[in-house]
This record gives C-alpha cells, sequence and structure tokens, in this order.
C-alpha cells in the first residue's frame, strides 16, 4: 500500500491542461484501487493534498460551483474507499464543512502529525502548506494573518459572491504583480524561500525527523542536521505536466 502527497495543483476552469492532468492523477487512482487488487503494493492506502488544489476559494457557497468536476472526481475517489486528506492552502483557506461534505474529503489542520507503518518501522511525519516558513516575507505575512482571523474570514464571507470574487482578484493582480518585481530584483529565494531557522523552530517543536510541504514550487528534498539527528524536509511540486507524485510505502 502507499500514500500519496500532492499540493499547488492550483485547478482552474481557465487551465484545461491542468485539469487534463488531474483526470490523469485521478484515472490512475482509480485504476490502482480495483476491487481484484485491495491490498497490493500498487494500491493506495490515502491521499493527502497539502494546500492550493484549487486557484482561489471563496467560500463553499460561490465555489463549489466553480469547481463542480475535480469536485466529482475527488467524491469518486472517496467513493471507491481511499481517504482523501485535505489541508488549506494560501489560496482556498476558506474550504468549510460543505466541501467536505461534496467531495468526501477530511479537512485537516497546517502542522499535521502523520504515522507511518512501514519496513523502516513506524515514524511521525509532519505536514505542511509550507507557507508558514516563509517568514522572511513579511509583506506576506502580514497578509497571512489579516486573513486567518475569523472576524475578517466572515465580514468576508458575508459579502456578495461578485464582491468576494473581484477582491480575490485583486490580491491575486497584487501577488502576481509583486511576485514579479521579487524576480526583476532576483530576491526570490531571499524572500520568498523557507528561513531555515524557522523551519528548524518548528522541527524541534514537534520533534519530527520528517516534514512534507508545497508552496514554494521548488521541488527537493534537504537533508540537515537537528540536535543531532539526520532531518529531511521534502518539497513538493507544484502540478505540471511531468509532476511526480510524492509516494510513501506504507503497510
Ligand atoms: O499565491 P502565490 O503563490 O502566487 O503567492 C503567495 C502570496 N500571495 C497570496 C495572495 C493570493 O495569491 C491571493 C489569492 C487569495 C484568494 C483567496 C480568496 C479569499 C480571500 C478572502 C480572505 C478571507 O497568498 C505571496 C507570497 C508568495 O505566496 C510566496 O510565499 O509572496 O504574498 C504576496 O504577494 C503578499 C501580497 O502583498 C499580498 C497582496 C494582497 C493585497 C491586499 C489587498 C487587500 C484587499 C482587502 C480587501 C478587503
Ligand atoms: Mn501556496
Amino acid at each position: 500500500m502507499k500514500t500519496l502527497f500532492i499540493s499547488d495543483l492550483h485547478l482552474d476552469p481557465k487551465r484545461p491542461d491542468i485539469q487534463a492532468c488531474f483526470d490523469q492523477f485521478i484515472n490512475s487512482c482509480l485504476n490502482s484501487n480495483t476491487p481484484s487488487s485491495p491490498n497490493d503494493e500498487a494500491s493506495i492506502d490515502s491521499l493527502y493534498i497539502l494546500g492550493d488544489l484549487f486557484e482561489f476559494w471563496i467560500g463553499d457557497d460561490a465555489s463549489i460551483p466553480i469547481y463542480q468536476n475535480p469536485i466529482a472526481q475527488l467524491k469518486q475517489l472517496a467513493d471507491i474507499g481511499i481517504p482523501i486528506y485535505i489541508m488549506h492552502g494560501n489560496r482556498d483557506f476558506l474550504m468549510g464543512s460543505q466541501f467536505e461534505q461534496v467531495t468526501g474529503c477530511q479537512l485537516i489542520p497546517d502542522l499535521y502529525h502523520l504515522e507511518i507503518n512501514n519496513n523502516e518501522g513506524s515514524q511521525t511525519i509532519l505536514l505542511s502548506h509550507g507557507d508558514i516558513f516563509c517568514s522572511d516575507d513579511q509583506e506576506y505575512m502580514k497578509f497571512r494573518q489579516m486573513v486567518r482571523d475569523p472576524l475578517w474570514q466572515n465580514e468576508f464571507l458575508s459579502k456578495s459572491i461578485e464582491e468576494r470574487f473581484n477582491i480575490a482578484h485583486l490580491m491575486r493582480e497584487k501577488s502576481k504583480q509583486r511576485g514579479q518585481q521579487l524576480h526583476a530584483q532576483e530576491k526570490v529565494s531571499e524572500i520568498i524561500d523557507v528561513n531555515q531557522k524557522r523551519v528548524e523552530e518548528i522541527i524541534s517543536k514537534h520533534g519530527v525527523r520528517t516534514l512534507i510541504h508545497g508552496h514554494t514550487h521548488r521541488p527537493a528534498t534537504h537533508e540537515f542536521q537537528l540536535n543531532g539527528q539526520t532531518i529531511k524536509r521534502i518539497v513538493l511540486p507544484d502540478w505540471q505536466p511531468d509532476a511526480k507524485v510524492f509516494e510513501i510505502n506504507n503497510v
């Protein structure tokens, strides 16, 4: 059996190319878990989606109708018995209980402890979207604090769908402009990547040896020493046609 991890798909009705990759992924999951092969090595034990599945999510009422195709596909997987755990990203942190109902997915908190048992024994892995580690990006950190405040969210959700759509669109544009500016100033890796001290602080607090996250779009496996132990930080890729789904074998 294997556990799958994906993130940063940014599914968007205006991007049929990404949807086509998602179609392929869903079909491969459906084929892996046929009733005739319930427990073999290739079959999927569970799927973890570590945030930013959607381009943006402006509340369950407004967004469920926009993303009908991927929602039906997730439900198909859930219905054949693949547990799907999903975490909020910085684009889709307003996914709520209606989303869980229509997809059959279960929302999990950012900084989630996952127990894995395999030939190497049992270990706890820390899962995160990843934006929480980007503490050098102070402008984003302020923005994050504002939009994760339940009062701010309630006020936002009480606006009309059109108004919410316009605000989200404005935020995306501002964010894209800022990304371009930082690229032009060659400050991307300095500001937008994770802060190693912050990573170490959170890993120490959680007492784990492995961290899996997305968000930075810099797929890699980083190894470093911390408190006399080797720590692994696995960064998932954003969704590309050639993106590899990260897998861990478990028993
Ligand atoms: O998303 P990505 O990877 O391109 O960039 C992120 C950071 N940007 C963001 C903003 C999102 O892209 C915008 C989409 C959110 C839609 C959510 C809809 C619901 C909102 C309702 C909230 C209750 O997350 C970017 C980081 C980058 O990752 C790398 O870490 O750098 O951060 C920024 O660009 C910071 C900007 O300064 C954010 C600009 C926001 C503009 C503020 C407008 C306020 C309007 C309020 C109106 C009420
Ligand atoms: Mn993100």
